[in-house]
């Protein structure tokens, strides 16, 4: 028997696995206690990668549509048809009419984050989308605006802190996020115990909820009147201490402004916290010794997650806890894109063609993907690809995606199953199985809460008629260079050849070797040694500080390099520990000024326009969504595993609700909205509160044409068939996922 060391790449937890295997089959899938950052701990979802691979459903060859069938094609033909379907929607409509949607686990692909960004461009395809603006934009927005890149992330120093403010997250469901940690809730458990406090704002009382030591329910959508007052009664009693920040501060007396009108009295209401709730969370943040403000899709994706994810900023800010121990930290990653200068992206510099909403890193938010394909005019989106995407069943407005989709001229999917999505594709290619390749954690490596790195090497050598998504990439690359012009041609086929040639581990090599711990190449070693002696550097990149910042990160300027490199990290299979996090500021700031902007005007002038909103019909509630241990968006209902035990597709009511609408346990309901209506399962719980339902997303697998054979018999309805893709962040243009307002009704 033998064993392989892996990080699961399911979720943003990196734990570590071991898998015992012989003769091809897979004998058992465990936690890797030696891994110093997992020690050990799984979720049931590691053992579903033996699922995945194993799924018969799993698409191993390309397919092509033919009417309603599905025919599998060679690799030679799949590319071609590809190529020249594109193309010809290129030749007839311009770049403007082309779309690309890229899904979650494209960040968890080391081979396709690499190649996404030269795959767009190739394509030439100007309409962008992502899962981006249905998660984390908020926060990406705010490390933008206030540090100057939004890949500056902060994470909590969950290890060190006293004081954890967890809004609109719930890690017991989720394993963390923008957090990664294996075991974050055994994490969560050794603050406790080490006398710190663990205080979760939820509409439902949570998995998390229930394991920290104070719950505080919310009227959805709210979060934003309770910072503010949070802030507000942290000024008013002098209770700011952001120590050393101050210095590194711009906006300072502009926030105290902006919060002045939201005392806990006038906010209580909208919130449903009590006013002496509301001062107790600002006396005890403000006077912990430690304390960390986080919050994640439930404070995002809601109807002020742009400002939501900026006063949580702001509160870490005001009371001293950004970058200092226990605080709110950023990581310095073995490959730190930063450093490496990932261009910062932008904010509004241009804007939708339909329903004019600001692009973010050159996207538009994905709620306005069906509008794009279905308006007519310049501009019309009449080809798309998708890579590890299935926006019908994760994009508000999922019925009328559904059928936008159908009236593509062209469709192609880089994706391993025939789904609600996929479905309307004329092409699918079908990336290798999840554990046929090497893997490595770019992106959750730069927001743990750790330093630290890891390189898994492919469990099995893949049949050579299978093909990995860094090569799919390249092979719709190569073949699209041959339908180009010749300066075109040229570029793109050096372009591919050298990155067929280095494959993803050379590229990783180099990027590690270029990093703050890495080896770097001998010649590069000779040229800091001789050329540029520090000193040297210092004065000549003081001119340029861009020069400054990207040497300070990699490994010429570096004072951690460890000789880290590829061969390195094969010699450690449970990975590397690169100590706590440490503190970053100023070095790595990017804002023009240098300083960290605590009040940009974006956030100022929202702040000035923010309303109170009056009090919600009777009839009607407000819907939120909710994660289980066991599922993962839409994509994992097809492991038997995953889906046994109880129905999950439900809608949670609290039972006093129920009483008055005359609603039983367990009978089916129907939630109807101005989208559309669904009927499912009504559970009782007192866990959430009056007013609110709520229920998962992913679901509804019930539409002809996809094949998941396990899932279907677990068919469930679809939340984003009842959201409005209409109502989004006013300032971010991200959509409403949680707080929208939805009427139940006995069927008839
Ligand atoms: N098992 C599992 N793990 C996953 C995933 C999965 O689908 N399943 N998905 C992965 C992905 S893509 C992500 S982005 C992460 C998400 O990670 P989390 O954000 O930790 O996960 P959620 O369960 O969506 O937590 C959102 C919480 O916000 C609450 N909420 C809703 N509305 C509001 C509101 O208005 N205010 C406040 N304060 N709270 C509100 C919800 O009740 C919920 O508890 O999880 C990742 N991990
Ligand atoms: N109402 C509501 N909607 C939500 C959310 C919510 O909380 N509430 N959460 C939002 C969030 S946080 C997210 S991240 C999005 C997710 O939205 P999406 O990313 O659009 O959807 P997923 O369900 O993650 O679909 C992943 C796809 O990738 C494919 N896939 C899996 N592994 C691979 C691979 O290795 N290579 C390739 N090429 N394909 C692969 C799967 O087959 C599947 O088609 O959903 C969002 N939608
Ligand atoms: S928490 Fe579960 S899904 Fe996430 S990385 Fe760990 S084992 Fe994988
Ligand atoms: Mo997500």
């Amino acid at each position: 028997m033998d064993e392989h060391y892996r990080v699961c790449h399911l979720c943003e937890a990196m734990c570590g696995v071991v898998i015992r295997h012989e003769g091809g089959e897979i004998q058992s899938i465990k936690g890797d206690r030696q891994d110093p950052f997992s020690r050990g701990h799984l979720c049931p979802k590691a053992v579903a990668l033996k699922d995945i691979q194993d799924d018969p459903d799993r698409l191993r060859t390309p397919v092509k549509r033919v009417g309603d069938r599905w025919e599998p094609i060679t690799w030679r033909e799949a590319f071609s048809l590809v190529a020249k379907g594109w193309q010809a929607v290129r030749r007839r409509h311009g770049g403007k009419a082309l779309g690309f949607y890229a899904g979650n686990p494209t960040v968890h692909h080391v081979g396709a984050m690499l190649l996404v960004g030269p795959l767009i461009h190739a394509l030439g395809a100007r309409q962008r989308f992502s899962a981006t603006s249905v998660d984390q934009l908020p926060a990406m927005l705010a490390s933008l605006k206030m540090f100057g890149h939004q890949m500056l992330l902060p994470v909590p120093d969950i290890d060190r802190t006293d004081y954890f403010l967890c809004i609109g997250g719930n890690p017991a469901a989720s394993n963390g996020s923008l957090m990664s940690a294996g075991d974050i809730m055994g994490r969560i458990r050794a603050l406790r115990q080490r006398g710190g406090v663990c205080v979760v704002v939820d509409p439902r009382l949570t998995e998390t909820a229930h394991q920290a030591d104070r719950h505080l329910f919310i009227r959805p959508g709210t979060d934003v009147y309770l910072l503010a007052a949070i802030l507000q009664t942290i000024f008013v009693n002098g209770w700011d201490r952001p120590g050393r920040l101050l210095a590194l501060v711009r906006g300072w007396d502009e926030v105290r402004q902006v919060v002045a009108r939201f005392t806990p009295e006038v906010v209580s209401t909208v919130t449903g916290l009590s006013v002496e709730q509301i001062r107790k969370l600002a006396y005890d943040f403000s006077h912990a010794r430690a304390a960390v403000a986080y919050g994640r899709v439930g404070a995002c994706t809601q109807e002020h997650g742009g400002l939501t994810l900026w006063l949580i900023q702001v509160l870490n800010v005001v009371t001293g806890n950004l970058d200092r121990e226990g605080g709110a930290m950023f990581s310095h990653p073995a490959i730190d894109l930063v450093g490496l200068g990932l261009e910062p992206g932008g904010f509004d510099r241009f804007r939708s063609r339909v329903r004019q909403l600001p692009e973010f890193g050159g996207e538009f938010p994905s709620v306005t993907l069906a509008d794009e394909i279905l308006t007519h005019g310049d501009g019309q989106i009449r080809a798309l690809m998708t890579h590890a995407g299935n926006p019908v069943l994760s994009v508000p407005g999922g019925e009328r995606l559904d059928q936008a989709l159908g009236s593509l001229e062209f469709m192609v999917s880089i994706d391993c199953y025939i789904n609600e999505t996929t479905r309307h594709a004329h092409v699918i290619l079908p990336p290798s199985g999840p554990l046929e390749h090497g893997h490595f954690d770019l992106i959750f490596n730069m927001l743990a809460v750790r330093n630290v790195v890891r390189y898994s090497p492919a469990l099995w050598e893949k049949s050579p008629d299978h093909r990995h998504d860094f090569e799919i990439i390249l092979g719709i690359m190569k073949e699209l260079a041959v339908e180009s012009d010749w300066l075109d041609r040229i570029r793109m086929r050096s372009m591919t050849a050298v990155l067929e040639r280095l494959g993803v581990e050379g590229v990783l090599d180099i990027l590690l070797r270029m990093g703050p711990y890495g080896s770097s190449y001998p010649g590069l070693r000779a040229l800091k040694q001789h050329v540029l002696d520090r000193e040297l550097v210092k004065l000549w990149s003081g001119k340029f500080p861009a020069i400054r910042k990207t040497l300070q990160h990699t490994s010429l300027l570096s004072d951690q390099s460890m000789g880290l490199s590829m061969d390195r990290l094969r010699a450690a299979p449970h990975g590397l520990d690169l100590g706590p996090l440490r503190p970053a500021l100023p070095e790595r700031l990017h804002t023009r000024s240098g300083a960290i902007e605590l009040t940009p005007s974006l956030y100022q002038d929202a702040m000035a326009r923010l309303e109170i909103p009056q009090g919600a019909p009777q009839n009607e509630f407000m819907v939120i969504g909710r994660r289980h241990m066991r599922s993962n968006n839409s994509w994992m209902h097809n492991s038997h595993r995953l889906v046994k035990g109880p129905e999950r597709c439900t809608l949670m009511m609290h039972p006093d609700d129920a009483a008055r609408g005359g609603f039983t346990e367990g009978a089916m309901v129907k939630v109807a909205s101005s989208q559309g209506t669904v009927s499912l399962p009504l559970e009782y719980t007192t866990e959430i509160m009056p007013g609110v339902v709520s229920m998962p997303h992913g679901y509804g697998h019930h539409r002809a044409g996809a094949r998941l054979a396990v899932a279907a018999q677990h068919a469930g309805v679809s939340l984003n068939d009842l959201l409005d893709p209409g109502h989004v962040d006013p300032l971010s243009g991200v959509a409403v996922l949680n707080g929208q307002r939805v009427r139940v009704m006995r069927p008839d």
